[in-house]
This record gives structure tokens, C-alpha cells and sequence, in this order.
């Protein structure tokens, strides 16, 4: 664990901080209840600042990333249908886009369970996952993509040059935020990229993220939180160019997807993005000054719905051990006397605790079977496929609450 000084872009060391969450668990430590009663379960301060010289938003304490994705880590990208989707298409987008073949090389940057790579593998084109987790690492493996079980860096970017050439295509999704070395993770891109060759990065908007009070995806994993200004400008401090940018509203809140080559080469689409975040200040402190008051107030307004909601008697669970569920129930303060138990469809999470505030993890079919009156959707991203999912709960007369951006019943 160790403080941030400098931007992890730039260097410059006029950070501007503009949130601070206190001390959070850390989001996927996911512990058995006999784990937990053993002590030791680790709470690190969550505070977030931004450095007004190249728009990057951080985080100021950095967890060592070996204690965040190998030790414990139950995240397998697999559980959503929705991301599925997305993925296939994305994949399939890039073959018939870039004319991709048995002659061609695609890297994915934490492959996770193979979600993604399935499907150029299914193609036959020559694929490789880096996925430093050994649970979702392994479940790739099961279904036929070869994967390095490393950190993503210059010096494995070199290696996998010597021994297997550069590629056509390198995925990042989700993971420029993961890593504490940002710029160690896009030289090795650099480094990986063929000559014309295409760099495709997914992640939540940073400014998507302000806006719609997302707080809760700010967690110890996410080192960062990027805009197409921040990505553009780390970018070129490798050599590579922001050329492209794409928007789905609907996924993790509101997602970019960039692309980067070695030629300077922007798109309209890239110069109207990068426009529109000038234009909102999306690099100043002003854009930052006023999200931790709106943080707060929704704090409050949960709180005291949850509360009112058991003062009449009301039974209360929530649906989604995700990451961001940790951030919510810890910063809020939503303890086992208000929600009772968390369900997820993610078999690895069940039988243990949410981090910090340990309700338990439960297979989703007990909502049925129990019928809470209320459920939170902690996870709010995929809140319309839990509600389709959970219709008969619903039908039943359980209601949801979505909590972000401001908390509703629906
Ligand atoms: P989910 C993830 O964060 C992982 P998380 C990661 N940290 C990241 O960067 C962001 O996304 C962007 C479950 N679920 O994906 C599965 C159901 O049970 O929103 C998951 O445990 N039923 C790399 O963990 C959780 O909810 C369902 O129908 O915050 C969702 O987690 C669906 C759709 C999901 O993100």
C-alpha cells in the first residue's frame, strides 16, 4: 500500500483532491464467514483527486494490485447476458472491420474467464489472453483460449513480440483503470502494436460518472477514472493517438470505447468528444468541486429511505455482490440490520460475505423463495436485465430500489 505523490500520468504533483470516502474494504475480498472471524480483513482509505494538468482522476491510495486480483478475486465476466452480447459484438465488429484471419494475432489485456475471446477463437483466429487471476484465468483455459497468467506490462509485451509476433488487435476492457503503472501498461501496447494495427479500450466515463452520482464504482481496483481527454493525453506520451471513440449509455453507467495506433489519426467522432469535455471543464477542479456534496446527500436520502423502510416492518435484501455494491454499503453505512443478505448468480461468491459489512452471498433464486419486500440493486448497471430476470418476484409484490443517481423505488 502506498500514497500517490504524482499524477500517474503526467508527474505533476499539483493533485487536486475532491472526495474522500474514508476507509472502505476492499471491493472483491470476498472472505468466508470463517475467514472474516478469523481477523485481519483489510479497510484501506478510499479518496480520489484530480490532476488539473492532464485531466486524469485518481486514486491517492494505492492497494498493491497482487493483494486485489490474485490473492482473492471472484469476478468472472461471464455472469452477464448483456456483456456477453456486447463482447460478441465487438469482437465480431473488429474481424469484419479489420478483415481479421488465421493470419492474424488478437491480444485481450485481462481476459478474464474468456469472455470476450471465445469468440475470435471460435473464428479461428490466433488469440492470446493476459489475465493474472488464477480463477477466471483457469475457466478460459477450460473453454480453449491460451492465456498468460501475468501482469500486463512493457517487459511481457516484449516477450510476447520475441515469441509470438505483434498483434493486429489488442482489447483492454476494464482494465486501463487496474493497473497502478499507467504508463508501463500503454508503452507495452505500444510495444505490441503492429504497424497499422488497431488498440480498442473500454472503460466507464469518468464524466458519465460525475454526472450520474456513480460513486460507487470508485474502488480500490480503479487506480483511475478516464475521460477521452486523460486517455488521449496518456497516450500521446507513448507515442500512441486517440483516433476514435465510441459511447454505450447502458453499460457499467455509461462507457467509452477508444481507440489508439501509431498514426495521428482522429476521427470526427474522437475531435467532437475531446470538444465536449473542454467544453464542460472535464479536466478542471470546478467539473470535480461539487460531486462530494451530491455523494453525501445521497448517502442520506439512502439511509433514511432503508430506515424508514424498516421502521414500518419491511423485510430488505439486494440483489448483486458487486464490487461496487462494497463501495455502497460501506460508505453508506448499510449494515445486516437494514439489508439482510445479498443474492448474485456468481456460484464462486456464494456460501461467503460482503466485504466489510458481511451479509451473506445467496443464489438468487431465495428471492422467490423468501420474498423480501425490497431489494437494492447494488448492482444498478444491470438493473433492467435483473428486474426482466426477477419478474416473478415482482409480480409477487417485491419492489426494487435502485440507488444511483438518486435512490428510487421502482
Ligand atoms: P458488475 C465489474 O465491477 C468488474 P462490478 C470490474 N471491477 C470492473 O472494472 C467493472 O465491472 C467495470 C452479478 N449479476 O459486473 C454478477 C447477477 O447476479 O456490475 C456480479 O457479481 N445477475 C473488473 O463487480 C454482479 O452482479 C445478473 O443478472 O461492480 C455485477 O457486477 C447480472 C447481470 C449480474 O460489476
Amino acid at each position: 500500500m502506498s500514497r500517490l505523490r504524482a499524477c500517474r500520468s503526467c508527474g505533476s504533483t499539483n493533485l487536486h483532491p475532491f472526495l474522500d470516502l474514508g476507509d472502505v474494504a476492499l471491493a472483491d475480498n470476498i472472505l468466508t464467514p470463517e475467514e472474516v472471524a478469523a481477523g485481519g480483513e483489510p479497510f484501506h482509505r478510499l479518496d480520489v483527486a484530480l490532476c488539473p494538468n492532464c485531466g486524469l482522476v485518481q486514486l491517492l491510495e494505492e492497494v498493491d494490485p497482487g493483494v486485489l486480483f490474485v490473492d482473492n478475486y471472484h469476478y468472472f465476466s461471464s455472469f452477464s447476458d448483456a456483456l456477453l452480447a456486447h463482447s460478441r459484438e465487438h469482437a465480431l465488429g473488429r474481424i469484419e472491420a479489420q478483415g481479421l484471419g488465421p493470419d492474424s494475432f488478437v491480444v485481450e489485456l485481462a481476459s478474464n474467464d474468456g469472455y470476450l475471446l471465445r469468440n475470435f477463437v471460435e473464428a479461428g483466429i490466433p488469440a492470446l489472453g493476459v489475465e493474472p487471476s488464477p480463477g477466471p484465468a483457469q475457466a478460459a483455459r477450460d473453454i480453449g483460449v491460451d492465456v498468460v497468467e501475468e501482469f500486463f506490462g512493457d517487459e511481457l509485451a516484449a516477450r510476447i513480440v520475441a515469441e509470438r509476433g505483434r498483434a493486429d488487435l489488442i482489447i483492454a476492457n476494464n482494465v486501463l483503470a487496474h493497473i497502478p503503472d499507467f504508463q508501463g501498461f500503454l508503452r507495452g501496447m505500444k510495444t505490441l502494436l503492429k504497424p497499422g494495427g488497431v488498440v480498442t479500450i473500454e472503460n466507464p466515463s469518468v464524466v458519465e460518472l460525475v454526472k450520474r452520482c456513480a460513486f460507487d464504482t470508485m474502488y480500490h481496483e480503479h487506480y483511475r477514472y478516464l475521460s477521452c481527454t486523460s486517455v488521449k493525453n496518456g497516450a500521446e506520451r507513448v507515442g500512441l493517438h486517440l483516433n476514435h471513440v465510441e459511447y454505450f449509455p447502458d453499460l457499467h453507467g455509461g462507457t467509452n470505447r477508444w481507440y489508439l495506433g501509431h498514426d495521428d489519426a482522429p476521427s470526427p467522432e474522437a475531435l467532437e468528444w475531446l470538444e465536449m469535455e473542454a467544453d464542460l471543464g472535464a479536466a478542471t477542479p470546478e467539473f470535480y468541486d461539487g460531486f462530494g456534496h451530491r455523494v453525501e446527500q445521497l448517502k442520506t436520502d439512502l439511509l433514511k429511505l432503508l430506515r424508514d423502510l424498516k421502521a414500518e416492518g419491511a423485510t430488505i435484501a439486494a440483489y448483486g455482490a458487486a464490487a461496487k455494491g462494497t463501495t455502497m454499503i460501506n460508505y453508506v453505512g448499510i449494515t445486516t440490520d437494514l439489508v439482510d443478505y445479498v443474492v448474485d448468480r456468481n456460484v464462486h461468491k456464494h456460501g461467503r460475505v460482503m466485504p466489510g459489512t458481511h451479509q451473506p452471498i445467496r443464489p438468487v433464486e431465495v428471492l422467490v423463495e423468501e420474498q423480501p419486500d425490497y431489494v437494492v440493486i447494488l448492482a444498478w448497471n444491470f438493473a433492467e436485465e435483473i428486474m426482466r430476470q426477477q419478474a416473478a418476484y415482482a409480480e409477487a409484490g417485491g419492489k426494487f430500489i435502485v440507488p444511483v443517481p438518486s435512490p428510487e423505488v421502482v
